[in-house]
């Protein structure tokens, strides 16, 4: 056992009593023979390579090429992006594509190359084969973006999954992002990244690795282009990545590297070039797009483990409203279960919940639900008894249910690989939704189970239907909780089809947007973890997760006033703005660190609530387009090296970049402005980037900066909508997207799209539409026009 795996038992058995202890020690036990007896023995293997090519045989938007010990198939699809695959791997079945493998270009082909090799020239991009089986991504001007060198397998000599390796080339310059949520970075540094989604079990730091969600997905961001890469493949593995390294002209670049090990699983990629909006476009049009979050979870949230009573939940509701502070949702933890049993409800702490439910509604606030995926194995458990009469249950390879342990003790895990235990599992929220809960937080869904040694998941060779192929938990780890936020959103969809589902899952792989957001999990209390819950929120956006935000003020301990401010502040900024922490960390109300943070705290969720419409818009767009709310400063100038490197500021859709503050002590600080004009929201100074700029950034806020020309749909005094429009420079025009919706519905709003000019000294803002210009549709109020040149 390594020491965290100690640690965390010992906390788990902390939590929750000795009783405890000897399950999570019983339990370990258990698994690590269920492995012994279930799992093929890691027998001699085989060394292979492709070998020479010897045939083609061509095939709609590309073909399939032969080598002498392997075949590789390629296709262009009519989004554009490429997929490969060796062996006879093809897109499907997939748990990431959003639905069929989409339709083959007719006009890309395949046609032999120089040396022997061969090639497909699309619209895009250019897929060179050599004609030992290296694979290479050239733009349509010829310029290299990846270059994958000919794959290795190693294949277990009495049969069975071979284990592979794939090294990939990049530009000298290029950064990589993504590979899911990272603490580290958004950008990845040198280092080896493991795919296998991991609770850390303790609250967690820039340096833990993995977490809960990761996706064999990178972003790459060179001088020559965009990409992103993704392999489809849900077995665990690594990337080790390393940067290139420029010659200052001598001609001896190093080219940056990738490289890919996988345990089993087939060897196929999808690859999408372009500017960073065009790739995360396409993305969306392979895995689905983000689910439309209702507007009111896109206000502020507050939570917390062991709020405990409905005495508790009244007095924080009070405490909101006495102080004139927004609040729009109040999550319950598995305090609320009666002794910690999902889709349970504590009778004598909460007597009446559906009353509560539906006075807090009548308030505005929302009732979010924890939704565990462990149920408890007691005999008089409801939902147990019903799971076995299903067959819901994860089985060993021997065909007994798997046991783990869970907050409720000895608990056995739902199989949501499997479309019937989906749609049971799914029939489950309707007794959420009868106790008055609007929203779904799927939590320990990796999944976690508690061992006093070993891993703390299911054991590897534990049986699941992986809809009908069959396979085990080395293929269907990382799609677990994957699969429980299709049946919570589906079912959701089925008992409540009037109203757009709120489910946010801890857990989860490529495709998870379909079915909702995350957030950060147990973020460590401390300066470090404000940075890494930026980090996981930009990254996430690059893998196609929109939605997400952290636990503001860290899930442990007790954040220093200031901390505590800081990460408010920039929380606000963030899709899913939530107040979160432990049983046993600090208080995360605003009111508990003293007057004048609460007046800052204030500002930051009164801004929030006007910013609201811009939220919905921004989802709304995320929905259409894959682009994420909240982008890295290189978004719209990835060849801008500089921007490149920027990690402590961001973009907030078009319109807003927002500096947070990220370190103690911090009264100023530096902000790397891109192209173009921008005022500083707060002074309307005007600032011209590209330029680094020095900005007040003393306690009572974070420097928020609006592009020249920006038209921010926000919430006016009366609740009605308003357009801020951000004066263009003189000679120029500005313009954006409205989508106003403030419902939670399925109605299509129309897209209000305004165009801002000079008309001599008067700026005009008007409506386009299909029939030509007309007036807004909502007062507009100009901001900017004071134009103070500021000295950068
Ligand atoms: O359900 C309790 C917590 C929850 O508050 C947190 O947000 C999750 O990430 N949960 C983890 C389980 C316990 C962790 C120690």
């Amino acid at each position: 056992m390594d020491g965290r795996d100690l640690v965390r038992s010992v906390k788990a058995v902390g939590y929750t009593g000795a009783a405890q202890g000897l399950r999570t020690i019983r339990a370990a036990w258990r698994r690590r023979r269920a492995d012994a007896v279930g799992l093929p023995p890691r027998g001699a293997e085989r060394a292979r390579v492709p070998g020479p090519v010897q045939s083609v045989e061509p095939g709609p938007g590309g073909g399939i090429i032969r080598f002498g010990r392997s075949e590789l198939r390629i296709l262009v699809a009519v989004n554009g992006a490429v997929f490969w695959g060796w062996d006879g791997a093809g897109p499907e079945p997939s748990y990431a594509l959003a639905g069929d493998c989409p339709e083959p270009d007719p006009r890309a082909v395949l046609e032999p190359d120089k040396d022997g090799g061969w090639r497909v020239v699309a619209e895009r991009a250019t897929v060179v084969v050599s004609r030992h089986g290296a694979v290479e991504v050239c733009t349509p001007g010829g310029v290299t973006l990846r270059r994958d060198l000919p794959p290795r397998w190693w294949e277990p000599v009495g049969g069975g999954s071979a284990r592979w390796m794939q090294r990939s080339e990049v530009a000298s310059d290029a950064r990589f992002f993504g590979l899911g949520g990272r603490a580290s970075g958004p950008r990845l540094r040198d280092g080896t990244y493991r795919l296998w989604n991991t609770d850390p079990g303790l609250a967690f730091g820039p340096a833990d690795d993995p977490l809960y969600i990761t996706m064999p997905v990178q972003l790459v961001v060179a001088d020559a282009g965009t990409h992103l890469v993704f392999h489809d493949n849900s077995w665990d593995g690594s990337v080790t990545l390393r940067e290139g390294e420029e010659g200052a002209g001598s001609g001896h670049d190093r080219p940056g590297t990738s490289v890919l090990r996988m345990d089993g699983g087939p060897l196929r990629c999808w690859m999408m070039v372009g500017t960073p909006a065009r790739v995360l476009l396409a993305w969306a049009s392979l895995t689905g797009a983000p689910a439309l979050p209702p507007a009111w979870a896109l206000g502020h949230h507050h939570a917390r483990w062991g709020f405990g009573s409905e005495q508790e939940v009244r007095r924080i509701v009070t405490g909101y409203q006495e102080r004139g502070l927004p609040l729009d949702a109040l999550h319950l933890d598995i305090d609320h279960y009666d002794a910690h049993q999902v889709f349970t409800v504590d009778q004598e702490r909460f007597p009446k919940l559906p009353v509560l439910a539906e006075e807090l509604r009548r308030d505005g606030i929302r009732l979010v639900s924890i939704i565990d995926p462990a149920v408890s194995s007691a005999p008089d458990n409801a939902v147990y008894s019903s799971g076995t009469g299903e067959d819901a249950f994860v089985r060993d390879a021997q065909g007994r249910v798997v046991r783990g342990v869970v907050w409720p003790g000895d608990a056995v895990f739902p199989d949501f690989t499997h479309a019937r235990v989906r749609e049971w599992w799914g029939g489950l929220y309707e007794e959420r939704l009868a106790q008055g809960f609007s929203g779904f937080w799927h939590d320990m869904n990796e999944p976690t189970s508690f061992t006093a040694f070993g891993e703390s998941t299911l054991p590897r060779s534990a049986r699941h239907s992986l809809d009908g192929r069959g396979g085990d938990h080395r293929e269907a780890h990382n799609v677990y909780g994957l699969c429980m936020a299709r049946a919570g959103y589906e079912g959701l969809r089925r008992v409540a089809p009037e109203e757009r589902p709120f489910v946010f899952s801890r857990s989860g792989w490529a495709g998870m947007q379909r079915y909702g957001g995350t957030w950060s999990g147990d973020v460590a209390t401390g300066w470090p973890g404000l940075r890494a819950s930026l980090a996981l929120v930009l990254g996430l956006g690059l893998c196609g997760v929109p939605y997400s935000g952290p636990d503001i003020g860290g899930f442990d301990g007790s954040p220093s006033p200031e901390l505590y401010l800081r990460w408010f502040q920039l929380g606000a900024y963030l899709p899913l703005f939530r107040t979160h922490a432990s049983l046993r960390a600090g208080r995360r109300e605003p009111w508990e660190f003293g007057a004048e943070v609460l007046e800052h705290a204030r500002v930051a969720l009164v801004e929030r609530r006007r910013l609201l419409p811009y939220f919905v818009t921004l989802a709304h767009l995320a929905r259409r387009t894959g682009a994420p709310y909240v982008r890295p400063l290189w978004w719209s100038a990835p060849e801008d090296r500089m921007l490149r490197d920027c990690e402590d500021a961001f973009l907030l859709g078009d319109c807003l970049l927002v500096a947070p503050v990220l370190h103690p002590g911090a009264d100023r600080r530096a902000v790397q402005l891109p192209r173009g004009r921008w005022y500083d929201t707060s002074t309307e100074q005007v600032y011209e980037g590209p330029a680094q700029v020095l900005v007040d950034a003393s306690l009572a806020r974070i420097p928020v900066f609006a592009r020249a020309g920006a038209v921010v749909p926000v919430r006016g005094d009366d609740g009605g909508l308003e357009l801020e429009v951000w004066a263009p420079a003189r000679g120029r025009t500005g313009g954006g997207l409205v989508v106003p919706d403030a419902g939670d519905g399925w109605d299509e709003p129309e897209i209000e799209r305004y165009v801002a000019r000079w008309q001599g000294r008067r700026l005009v803002v008007e409506r386009e539409g299909e029939d030509g210009v007309s007036e807004p549709l909502h007062p507009v109020r100009v901001r900017g026009l004071g134009k103070r040149q500021a000295q950068t």
